[in-house]
């Protein structure tokens, strides 16, 4: 059922402001924080907010409102391709108070854009797309400061509740059965060009892990000596594990009893057994999941998993169902400051039985980031078209620092395969024997 104008005009409103209380949260730090880097992976933080409002700019003010631009001289210092990551701190940026208030400005005039729209007429309009889109760049920039937190050092300035604790015991993996399903979409309002079309994708049957790797897994791994065993290890992966000096996980080091302790978000804490491994990269959940006698799954995989419906062979918006998140589906929005133990969120369960594929860590699956067929760019081609056969691997599902406006079940991500700032983990698939497959 769509919406009303008037409904969907107070959901974009809605959402736009989830956007910004977030943002606004993550800038409330000192002006040396706000400027400074604190990883020539990232932006300064002032950076990624007047990016942020440029993007609105261009997008809603001038494109989609046709009216006058707000700042049309400081286009190309937050233009993503015009400058490195690592050279934004050297640029003549807006102060935090000159950022703040350039934000503000152009998000009035947002808000005046947004009630005079009918949302139809342009494809940009149609079903609010650019708004949706906008929202959507703010929460993924606001995943980007996150992971910006993280890097930090320092004492901890993000606070948030623990997850409640886990309350399912889980078998360790289901079979998804041989045949056809329905990957992408053509239906899903807000959804991005690289989710685009809906097609039938065939699989032979598969077997899946129910959860991510838990860290107390990983750390078999690790102590089965997997980071010095070549043989479980890509040739890219083992050059990149040996010129990078891999040995755990970033943000872990161990203590001299042998425990494992790990920063986040600046407080030094026992690595929890039971929660999904993260900020590993491709590379190291690949050699894991050959040690483990399993592979990473590919995209369609991991897609099929989370959204086949075997009883009415139908692909499903999420893996409970057509109905957006709550907060008993999924561990998303920045409402924790880490993933939730595994065999939590068993009403976000898919039809097969596989659990938390939304929320808690993106998966890193085995596919490069490729176009759906049919592909077409829209509305602008350095959002994914430019990335296309790339060294990239794709990440599926969110992560604890995913707003539900980007948690789609068809949604795509990608990062090199030797990225691990992101909230990053994955799951083991594999094929099934001869006579388990019948
Ligand atoms: C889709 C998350 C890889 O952050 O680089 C933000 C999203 N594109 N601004 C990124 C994006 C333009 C993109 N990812
Ligand atoms: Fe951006």
């Amino acid at each position: 059922m769509s919406p009303s104008t008037e409904e969907l005009r107070t959901h974009v409103a809605a959402t736009l402001q989830r956007g910004r209380a977030r943002t606004t949260a993550l800038t409330e730090v000192d002006e040396h924080e706000l400027t400074t880097q604190h990883s020539p992976l990232m932006s300064p933080l002032i950076w990624d907010l007047a990016h942020i409002g440029n993007q609105e700019e261009l997008w809603l003010v001038r494109d989609v409102g046709g009216r006058e631009p707000v700042r049309a001289d400081i286009d190309e210092l937050y233009d993503a391709f015009k400058h490195s990551r690592s050279s934004r701190p050297g640029l003549p940026l807006l102060n935090p108070a000159e950022a703040r208030g350039y934000v503000g400005t152009v998000r009035d005039k947002v808000f005046d854009v947004l009630e005079a729209s009918s949302f139809s007429g342009n494809p940009l309009e149609d079903n609010a797309f650019a708004f949706g889109m906008i929202a959507q760049h703010e929460q993924q920039h606001a995943e980007t400061m996150l992971a910006t937190h993280q890097l930090r050092r320092g004492e901890p300035v993000l606070h948030a509740a623990t997850p409640a604790p886990a309350t399912r015991a889980l078998p360790p993996e289901v079979i998804v059965p041989a045949g056809e399903f329905t990957m992408g979409t053509s239906t899903e309002p807000w959804a991005l060009d690289n989710e685009r079309s809906a097609h039938q994708v065939h699989l032979p049957a598969f077997a899946i892990d129910t959860t991510p790797v838990t860290n107390e897994q990983y750390q078999e791994f690790i102590a089965d000596d997997g980071y010095g065993r070549r043989e479980w290890w890509s040739a890219a992966g083992w050059e990149h594990r040996l010129q990078a000096e891999l040995g755990a996980p970033q943000f872990w080091q161990r203590a001299d009893d042998g425990s494992w302790w790990r920063r986040r978000f600046g407080h030094l804490e026992a690595v929890p057994p039971r929660e999904p491994v993260m900020h590993v990269c491709f590379y190291e959940a690949e050699a894991y999941a050959r040690w483990a006698g399993k592979r990473l799954p590919t995209e369609a995989e991991w897609e099929k998993a989370a959204r086949f419906d075997p009883a009415s062979g139908r692909s499903r918006r999420f893996p409970w169902g057509d109905d957006d998140p709550t907060p008993e589906h999924a561990n998303l929005g920045q409402r924790h400051l880490r993933p939730a133990a595994v065999g939590s969120y068993s009403a976000g369960a898919s039809a097969l039985g596989v659990h938390q594929l939304i929320g808690d860590v993106w998966e890193w699956c085995s596919s490069g980031f490729h176009p759906y067929p049919g592909f077409a760019v829209f509305p602008y081609a350095e959002y994914s078209q430019v990335f296309f056969g790339g060294d990239y691997r794709t990440l599926r599902g969110g992560s604890f620092g995913t707003d539900e406006v980007v948690a789609r079940s068809t949604f795509r991500n990608w990062d090199h395969p030797i990225r691990r700032q992101i909230f990053a983990g994955f799951r083991c698939a594999r094929d099934l024997s001869p006579s388990e497959a019948g």
